[in-house]
């Protein structure tokens, strides 16, 4: 699926504002942004790449158990990750490694879940409301839209106040929407009429199944039918991704309800590094999807309005040092004691998760001391 004059763009592939109906009712939002805000859109953008890329490299050095790239995706996550405010919550599925960093989670802790050494990887409570990775595909679409309804009952949106007034942002991808639970979630949260804001990024494939197996349509129409206005953009362009992700935001936390956004994006690399896609996609559709890479084309309109070459040198440098102590920390990351399986199962002690503690305990000793 590609572009369409439905297609929200408010930044071309080569780097110009675009003009349109469109561009004309979001670009206020860009307008009223400060030149500092718009670095941090590049800074994030290059940072989490280079993320990626390390993350891929200790994979392939037998550090972590799996990884899952997000290169390709950097404009569609931090373009709406900067649209949210701190008092929202954002359920991701596990892709969205440059959401978790704006939100303020240390990304180490994703490395440690792919290292198996963390059940979660960070506590939502201390990380600005960015609840865990979910791996059950969809399901966290219903956890998303169950907040968005408590929010309701307990009277933290729509008091008229967007500087206080909470919504919800779930992040799933296009393979998600055929799973009942994301239909679910749609049914719920019109019904409720829940602040929730479902943001899809349609990066083409579900691992090997192709965006055209799972819709014969468009997916931003597929919430009409539940009542769900949804709108499409250009999952690769930061400027119409912040802007419409916070047009949205702001309409569900004012009671309007709930919105889709469809975000067209492209998956670069594998779907995880267990997987291959040479073996069932074409290289000229991945060049298709270089030549509108989102962050070649924002640095091109930073320029344009003067940005030079030693902030680009900066971020670079500074993609470097975040990448080594990544590396650095996650090297030093310590085996937990088996213990910490028992552990957070039940608020409260539990007689059954007792006895499996000691019995693991002594089946540890009965290795020896040397084990
Ligand atoms: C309920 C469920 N079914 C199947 C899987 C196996 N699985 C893992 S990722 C994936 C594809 C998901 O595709 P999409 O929603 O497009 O997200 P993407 O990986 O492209 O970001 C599948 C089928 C799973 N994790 N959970
Ligand atoms: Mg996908």
């Amino acid at each position: 699926m590609s572009y369409t004059a439905a297609t929200v763009q408010l930044l071309s592939q080569d780097g110009t504002l675009v003009e349109s109906d469109a561009s004309a009712e979001y670009l206020p939002y860009i307008e009223a942004l400060s030149d500092e805000q718009l670095r941090e859109f590049h800074r994030n953008m290059v940072v989490i790449r280079r993320f990626d890329e390390e993350a891929t490299n200790l994979q392939r050095q037998g550090e972590l158990g799996l990884w899952v790239p997000s290169t390709g995706q950097e404009a569609a996550q931090v373009g709406s990750a900067f649209a949210a405010r701190p008092q929202d919550h954002i359920f991701p599925a596990y892709r969205e490694h440059a959401v978790a960093r704006i939100r303020g989670v240390d990304v180490v802790g994703i490395l440690a879940l792919l290292r198996g050494t963390t059940h979660g990887g960070w506590n939502p409570d201390l990380s600005n409301n960015f609840h865990l990775y979910t791996l059950v595909i969809g399901s966290h679409t219903l956890h998303a839209t169950g907040r968005a309804m408590a929010m309701t009952l307990d009277g933290t949106t729509a008091k008229g106040n967007p500087e206080t007034d909470g919504a919800v942002m779930t992040y799933f991808g296009d393979g998600a929407t055929s799973q009942g639970d994301v239909s679910e979630a749609f049914v719920f949260a019109a019904s409720y009429q829940a602040p929730v804001v479902f943001f899809l990024q349609n990066n083409h494939w579900a691992i090997s199944v192709p965006v055209s197996t799972q819709s014969r349509t468009p997916l931003y129409l597929r919430s009409s039918g539940f009542g769900i206005p949804g709108i499409q953009i250009d999952g690769n362009d930061v400027l119409a991704s912040f802007a419409v992700t916070k047009h949205n935001l702001d309409a569900a936390r004012a009671g309007e309800g709930p919105r889709l956004i469809e975000a067209l994006t492209y998956r670069m690399g594998a779907h995880t590094s267990s997987d291959d896609p040479t073996k069932y996609r074409l290289d000229s559709e991945v060049e298709y999807w270089l030549a509108r890479d989102p962050i070649t084309r924002f640095e091109t309109w930073l320029r344009s309005r003067g940005e030079g070459d030693a902030f680009f040198s900066e971020v670079a440098e500074e993609a470097e040092d975040f990448a080594a102590d990544v590396r650095k920390r996650t090297l030093a990351l310590e085996v937990p004691s088996t213990d910490l399986m028992f552990d957070h199962v039940y608020s409260e002690p539990h007689p059954v998760l007792a006895a499996q503690k000691q019995w693991l305990e002594q089946y540890d000793a009965s290795f020896g001391s040397d084990s």
